[in-house]
């Protein structure tokens, strides 16, 4: 009998330099820290690498998908790699990192179905950015919006507290917009929010 060992998927997606990356290897080291397995599945080069090396000593596989969106032409590749990843013995947890324009609505419901697997969704919003992105990608950062079951809006040390509560009231929000925290991910995550994500 197989044994399916992964309990968890956490999807870390928003724009490129938005900083899902840093928050997904904030996530990983407290994994590592607690004596738990996870493994890390990119498929985009951004600004922080993945520190692969690292990973690998710490004993987390790492895997990288790249040659374009995920949501398109290497979506199989995608879910290829998560199918092998879940039958690994004693990982608990796969963080990954979609391409900051893949369509995250539409990979997150493939691999739900394909998997069978939660994917917890984690939106990670650039603050200094946002408003530049809400004109130029606006129905882009709803659909994002919609799928996300948590929202960082990230960079906020980089704001005044006025910019801040500028950059927050412009979030388009529905009904069911889960809260919206602030984080400055580069000088590490709340240790309240990492357990609420690895929860
Ligand atoms: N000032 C500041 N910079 C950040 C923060 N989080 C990430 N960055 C920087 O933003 C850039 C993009 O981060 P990265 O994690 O690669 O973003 P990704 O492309 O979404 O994976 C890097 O230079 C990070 O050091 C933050 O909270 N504050
Ligand atoms: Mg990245």
């Amino acid at each position: 009998m197989a044994l399916i060992s992964c309990q968890k998927i956490i999807a870390v997606y928003g724009f490129l330099g938005s900083g899902k990356t840093t928050v997904m290897m904030a996530l990983a080291r407290d994994i590592v820290a607690g004596g738990h397995r996870a493994a890390v599945v990119v498929n985009e080069a951004g600004d922080v690498p993945v520190d692969g090396k690292w990973l690998m000593t710490s004993g987390l596989p790492v895997k990288e998908i790249f040659g374009g969106c995920i949501c398109c032409s290497v979506m199989g590749d995608f879910i290829t790699t998560l199918r092998a990843l879940t039958k690994e013995p004693s990982l608990d947890t796969i963080l990954i990192e979609p391409s900051g324009m893949a369509d995250a609505p539409q990979l997150f419901g493939s691999i739900e179905k394909h998997i069978g697997l939660p994917v917890l969704k984690v939106l990670v919003l650039d603050a200094p950015r946002l408003s530049l992105l809400l004109k130029a990608a606006a129905l882009l950062i709803r659909s994002q919006l919609e799928a996300a079951d948590i929202i960082l809006l990230n960079k906020t040390d980089t704001l005044t507290p006025d910019q801040l509560a500028e950059t927050r009231h412009m979030i388009p929000r529905q009904q069911n917009t889960p809260a919206i925290l602030d984080t400055a991910a580069a000088n590490g995550l709340p240790v309240a929010l990492i357990e609420d994500i690895l929860k």
